[in-house]
């Protein structure tokens, strides 16, 4: 962290534009406050939404072990290399940038947070995924708002939740190790078919190649995915090898994402289902402050005594929020 002095009392839009400007000590406020659903995240967010859509996002996902927190660091400090600005955003309990952590990794991830051009953020996964998903798009656009060029979300692929985090990224990496091979046809379906870019990780064990294979023709199966190419691509992050290459195929997706405008339609789609998500919240707050308690105490008894059905229930509760005459509600 700068030692600038702790934003405490920092009005809202001096901790905006400090935000903007890329200091640290309101960056981690702001997003704390996004996070927290503080009363001023609205405004936190609205204002990054503006100045935000330049960086990178890079979901990096697979099973606990996988090595994804030590391919992220090495990922990093590539980046680095490559002289850009770098965010990570850990939404994995198990991860050292989540505090569980091994001595060995803290170590390696402290290296990575002596350097300014790096911002390392772990989100508490606490509460429901749903709201997972969206905090980490929204601390996302905070981060790229603040000036990161490459953001980096560390995602534990086990579930449907954990894949929604992983979807809010432009280009997704799933790690596998060399186990993983021979599992690949039964593998957690999701989890195939999000990847763009494919690590076999600890690539110093048994069967990196046999891995490499039956990921590949497990891929020939699959239909066309629209002119990019999936790569598998062999790593043994904990020595950094073959990072540079998972870099390159990153940045190569990122220009093929850019070329076939694919890049432009996922962020479209990304940010409609964000605004149904928005509206879907806001129109049935709308609705219930409509109804009376009783009435819904009331329908709830009802369903719970099967005396009506939910659609029953639901068409006589929206007829009469919206104010309509209906002749036709059950009598019972
Ligand atoms: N042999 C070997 N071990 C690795 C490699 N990459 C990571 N590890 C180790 O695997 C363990 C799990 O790594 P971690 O990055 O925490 O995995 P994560 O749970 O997927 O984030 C740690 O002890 C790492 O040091 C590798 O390429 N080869
Ligand atoms: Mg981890």
């Amino acid at each position: 962290m700068t030692p600038t002095a702790p934003p405490t009392e920092l009005p809202t839009p001096e901790l905006i534009r400090r935000t903007l400007a890329g200091e640290r000590v309101p960056l981690a406020r702001a997003i704390s406050w996004v996070e927290n659903e503080h009363a001023e995240a609205p405004a936190v967010i609205d204002a990054c939404f503006g100045a935000a859509g330049r960086a990178f996002r890079i979901g990096v996902t697979g099973p606990p072990g996988a090595g994804k927190s030590t391919l992220v660091t090495r990922i990093a400090k590539e980046y680095r290399a490559r002289g850009l600005a770098v965010a990570i955003v850990a939404v994995d309990p198990t991860s050292p940038f989540s505090g569980g952590a091994l001595l060995g990794d803290r170590v390696r991830m402290n290296e990575l947070a002596g350097d300014p051009g790096v911002f390392i953020r772990s989100m508490a996964t606490r509460g429901s995924m749903g709201g997972l998903a969206v905090h980490t798009a929204q601390v996302c656009d905070v981060l790229d708002a603040a000036g990161f060029a490459r953001i980096l979300i560390e995602t534990v692929g086990v579930g449907q939740s954990e894949l929604e985090v992983a979807q809010t990224a432009d280009t997704t990496a799933v790690v596998l190790v060399p186990e993983s091979g021979d599992g690949v046809q039964a593998m957690k379906a999701g989890l195939m078919e999000i990847a763009d870019v494919f690590v076999v990780n600890k690539a110093d064990r048994e069967g990196a190649e046999r891995a490499t294979f039956a990921i590949q023709s497990a891929l020939e199966l699959r239909a066309p995915t629209g002119g990019w190419r999936i790569p598998v691509h062999r790593t043994i992050a904990s020595k950094g090898e073959g990072v540079p290459g998972v870099v390159d195929r990153f940045e190569e997706h990122l220009l093929w994402l850019r070329e076939s405008g694919d890049l432009e339609r996922r962020r479209r789609q990304r940010l409609e289902q964000r605004l149904r998500d928005l509206l879907e919240g806001r129109l049935w707050a709308e609705f219930r402050a409509r109804v009376p308690d009783a009435d819904w105490r009331e329908s709830l008894e009802a369903l719970a005594a099967r005396r009506r059905t939910p659609h029953d229930v639901a068409d006589a509760l929206v007829g009469r929020a919206s104010g309509a005459v209906r002749g036709d509600e059950p009598a019972n």
